[in-house]
């Protein structure tokens, strides 16, 4: 069992989304600004839908804190929608039944196989909770993670490294620098960069492609997908481990980066281009200074060898399809009257890929994290630094 448990709750269009996280140690200072600050992240960027100009994501903490800090039982955190006085009837926890009843499935969605697996007669009970509205929880309980990790130096950032077809041709992952002040430099100003931009791209060469490529698809009425590269800086070696397979920690990365709707491929490092290298090419070779100081001439295993991490930095890339609800809809079919008919659509976003990359960002810290407890365990923080100082070495 993981060190830290995450649950969420919550419809797209119901009263509220609802977080619990269980595991964190007490005595942990908790900002709520900062978990603010991502939920604001993770809803900017070129290509966002209206939703979200009625939304403006900020938490409301229930428990697990007091005056600031963690008390070590279960953090609850809740989010409201904004949206859901529009709703309140047809989406009503209690009574009613008057809502007209989506009936028509987009392909890529899971309307279909949903409906078909819990037996319902109204598509909306499915597309409520697979809607990906309920990352922004994720982003807050992940902004609780963060924070301790922040505590312990380690450092999390990410941006967008394609849309559609369209490369940011200045990612740091293809040249795969090891750990040094000068390739920290690098990373640090590329996410900075990226902060500022739109599609979350820190050239801006490519950030002109990339919003030329989103406006001219939602003028055609269709959606992006893309990549996006997240980054964990610093991280101690030793966590996850090579001994059972569900320990891996590239495993768990991919599994809960996998988890964020719409993700359809995860790499670690250099991840499929390791496929057409030789073994000479692939890995990363040690360095010995004359004072005995270990480092690493690359980084091409994205900071973890057999399913641990080897104090480089952790690199993930995910990428993300293209969002299903289109406004020139695909063909689909009426589920009662089995007759073609295009795909429903209500109003979507053209492309969310800087938006994944937020999200990407949290689950990279959550998963961290609770590999990061595992190993130092600790009921408190206090506890949690004497075994980090202790474990400290190369
Ligand atoms: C989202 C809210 C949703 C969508 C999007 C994510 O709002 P609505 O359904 O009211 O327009 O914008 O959902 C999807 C991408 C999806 O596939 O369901 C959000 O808060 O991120």
């Amino acid at each position: 069992m993981s060190a830290l448990r995450m649950l969420t709750a919550g419809e797209s269009h119901g009263r509220a989304l609802v977080g619990i996280l269980d595991g964190m140690p007490a005595g942990v200072p908790i900002d709520k600004e900062k978990i603010d600050e991502q939920l604001c992240r993770r809803q900017i960027g070129l290509g966002r839908g209206k939703r979200m100009s009625i939304e403006s994501d900020r938490v409301q903490i229930l428990s697990g804190l007091r005056f600031g800090k963690t008390l070590g039982s279960p953090v609850a955190l809740l989010i409201e929608n904004k949206d859901w006085p529009n709703w309140e009837k047809r989406m009503s926890a209690t009574s009613g039944d008057d809502a007209d009843p989506v009936l028509i499935p987009r392909p890529g969605h899971a309307d279909y196989a949903g409906a078909i697996k819990y037996d319902h007669d109204d598509m909306r009970n499915v597309l409520e909770r697979a809607s990906a509205r309920e990352t922004a929880v994720r982003v807050a309980l992940g902004s609780v993670v963060r924070q301790l990790l922040e505590l312990f130096n380690v450092w999390i950032g990410g941006h967008v490294v394609q849309i559609g077809p369209v490369e940011n041709i200045h990612t740091f992952l293809s040249r795969c620098d090891p750990m040094n002040e000068q390739s920290e430099r690098r990373i640090r100003d590329a996410f900075t960069r990226a902060e500022a931009s739109p599609v979350r791209c820190g050239d801006a060469e490519s950030e002109k492609r990339m919003t030329d490529l989103v406006r001219e698809a939602e003028k055609a009425g269709d959606s992006l997908g893309g990549v996006f590269e997240v980054v964990a800086l610093n991280p101690p070696i030793g966590l996850g481990s090579y001994a059972s397979w569900d320990r891996r920690l590239d495993a768990r990365l991919s599994y809960a980066f996998m988890s964020i709707p719409g993700i359809k491929s995860v790499e670690i490092g250099q991840g499929l281009e390791s496929a057409r290298l030789r073994g000479s090419k692939c890995h990363d070779a040690f360095n010995v200074d004359g004072q005995g100081v270990v480092s690493r001439l690359s980084n091409r295993a994205g900071g973890i060898e057999g399913g641990v991490t080897n104090g480089q930095p952790i690199l993930v890339r995910a990428a993300m399809k293209p969002i299903p609800t289109l406004k020139k809809p695909l063909p689909s079919f009426h589920w009662i009257e089995r007759k073609p008919v295009p795909a429903h659509h209500e109003r979507s976003d053209v492309c969310a890929v800087p938006a994944a990359s937020v999200v990407g960002e949290a689950v990279l810290a959550m998963e961290l994290g609770s590999a990061f407890c595992e190993r130092f365990g600790g009921d408190s923080l206090e506890q949690m630094k004497r075994h980090w100082k202790s474990h400290a070495r190369s």
